[in-house]
C-alpha cells in the first residue's frame, strides 16, 4: 500500500497552462503521480437536459461536488483507491463510467480552483498557481473551444464575459493568496524545471522502496 508522500495543488485561471504545466513536471515519473483532474469532479448534473447544463455557471464554487473531491483525497492520502468520476466537455456531463485512480507517492489536484477549499488547501503539500496574463488566457481558451471543443466563436465569447472573467476576478484569483509558487507563464522553463525536480525527487521516495534499499544497505554492513 502506497501512501502518497507529496500532494500538489496546482490553480490558475482558464487558459493558463495548468494542465500543460502538470503534464511536463509529471511526464518523467507519471507511474508514481497520480493526477485528479477537478473537471472530473463537477457535479453530476444528469436531472437537467443539454440546454439547462449548457447554460449553467462552470465557473463557479457551487458548480463543483466538493464533498467527493474532499473524500477522494482523504481515501487517497490513506492509502485506498478511488473511482473517479470522468467529464464530457461536449455534454457539460459527468461520462457514465469511473477510473480506479490507485494511490501513488506524488498526488496532482489541477483545476482553476484548486486552492479555494480550506479543508483541501490542509491537505497539499505545495500550493502552485498558474499566472498568465487574462489576452493570452483567453486565445488559448477560444482555440481550445472552437477547435477542440466544438464551440462556436459568439458562445465562447459570451460565455468568456458573462460568467469566466468575472468568477476568475471574484474566485479564482483570490487563492493565488494561499500558493508557496508562482509560476509566471505556465511555459516558464525555469519554475517547470525546477518543480520537475522535485516531483522526481518525491517520486522516488516510495515507503517500500526505501525498506528495500535500507535491507539491502544494512547487508553490507561489517557488523551483520
Ligand atoms: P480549464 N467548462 C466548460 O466550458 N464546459 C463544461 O461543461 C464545464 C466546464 C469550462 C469552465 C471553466 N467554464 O472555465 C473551464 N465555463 O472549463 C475550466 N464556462 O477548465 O481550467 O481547463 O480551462
Ligand atoms: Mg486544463
Amino acid at each position: 500500500m502506497t501512501i502518497p508522500s507529496f500532494v500538489i495543488g496546482i490553480a490558475g485561471g482558464t487558459g493558463a497552462g495548468k494542465t500543460t504545466v502538470t503534464r511536463e513536471i509529471t511526464e518523467a515519473v507519471s507511474d508514481s503521480v497520480t493526477r485528479i483532474p477537478m473537471d472530473n469532479y463537477y457535479e453530476d448534473l444528469s436531472h437537467l437536459d443539454f440546454e439547462e447544463r449548457a447554460e449553467v455557471n462552470y465557473d463557479h464554487p457551487s458548480a463543483f461536488e466538493w464533498e467527493l473531491l474532499r473524500d477522494h483525497l482523504d481515501e487517497l492520502l490513506s492509502g485506498q483507491p478511488i473511482k473517479m468520476p470522468q467529464y464530457d466537455f461536449t455534454i457539460h456531463n459527468r461520462k457514465d463510467e469511473c477510473v480506479t485512480a490507485e494511490p501513488t507517492n506524488v498526488v496532482i489536484l489541477e483545476g482553476i480552483l484548486a486552492l479555494y477549499d480550506s479543508e483541501i488547501n490542509e491537505m497539499l503539500d505545495l500550493q502552485v498557481y498558474v499566472e498568465t496574463d487574462a489576452d493570452v488566457r483567453i486565445l488559448r481558451r477560444i482555440e481550445r473551444d472552437v477547435v477542440e471543443r466544438k464551440r462556436d466563436l459568439e458562445g465562447v465569447m459570451n460565455q468568456y464575459l458573462s460568467t469566466v472573467k468575472p468568477m476568475h476576478e471574484q474566485f479564482v484569483e483570490p487563492t493565488k493568496k494561499h500558493a508557496d509558487l508562482i509560476i509566471p507563464e505556465g511555459a516558464n522553463r525555469v519554475a517547470v524545471n525546477l518543480l520537475e525536480e522535485k516531483v522526481r525527487a518525491e517520486a522516488r521516495t516510495h515507503p517500500t522502496w526505501n525498506v528495500d534499499e535500507e535491507l539491502n544497505l544494512s547487508d553490507d554492513r561489517p557488523d551483520k
